[in-house]
């Protein structure tokens, strides 16, 4: 296949190119990602929460150039709490990124650089613009696995520090069987 090309599978996302990159996160290494640490502690660390697929056109770095991947976020929580991504912003700071949705449903937040948040249910179809200066994290908050697709700039690098140090400032819990957004302290 010639390297500029890869093929979508557009019903559930699924990517095939010769330049596929990808990558798997297991609870064990979301350590201090969730609230409830004696039950992320008690679990099985094995446990895969989720998986990204992605190609590369261009060496990370090269300005105006773009990625795309595929991202799974399997369905699961962790106490109360949905599993999710990591989350991060962009290292060049100002780069945007769409996120579409495949397949399943979620909560995309969105943390701003004036610590504002937001956020956008996602399902089959809808796209999402998140723009430059924004931290950003999928929730899965359905029994199904949660897939989309993402386009970045090959310069935006991910920091994953910032959001260590300073949280999303909102998390979302499953509350009487249904998915319920709320502040990082509140209970
Ligand atoms: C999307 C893109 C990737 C990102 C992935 C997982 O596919 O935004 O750049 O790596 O989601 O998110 P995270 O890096 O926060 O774990
Ligand atoms: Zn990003």
């Amino acid at each position: 296949m010639d390297p500029t090309f890869a093929i979508v599978n557009w019903a559930d996302g699924s990517l095939d190119s010769p330049k596929l990159r990808s990558s798997t996160k297991k609870l064990g290494q979301l350590k201090g990602i969730f609230r409830d640490e004696d039950s992320w502690q008690r679990m099985d660390h094995e446990t895969v929460v989720y998986r990204v697929w992605w190609w590369e056109p261009v060496t990370p770095g090269t300005e105006g150039g773009l990625f795309w991947g595929t991202t799974e976020i399997l369905p699961g929580r962790v106490g109360q709490e949905y599993f999710m991504t990591h989350g991060h912003q962009h290292a060049v700071l100002d780069r945007a990124e769409f996120y579409g949705t495949v397949a399943g449903k979620g909560m995309l937040i969105l943390r701003d650089e004036n610590s504002r948040n937001r956020h956008e249910e996602m399902s089959p179809g809808s796209l999402h613009y998140i723009a430059g200066k924004t931290a950003h994290r999928v929730v899965n908050t359905g029994d199904t696995p949660l897939r989309f697709v993402a386009c970045w700039p090959s310069d935006a690098g991910h920091d994953y520090a910032t959001i260590a140090e300073n949280g999303f400032g909102m998390r979302v819990m499953e509350n009487h069987g249904k998915p319920s957004v709320m502040g990082d302290g509140e209970v």
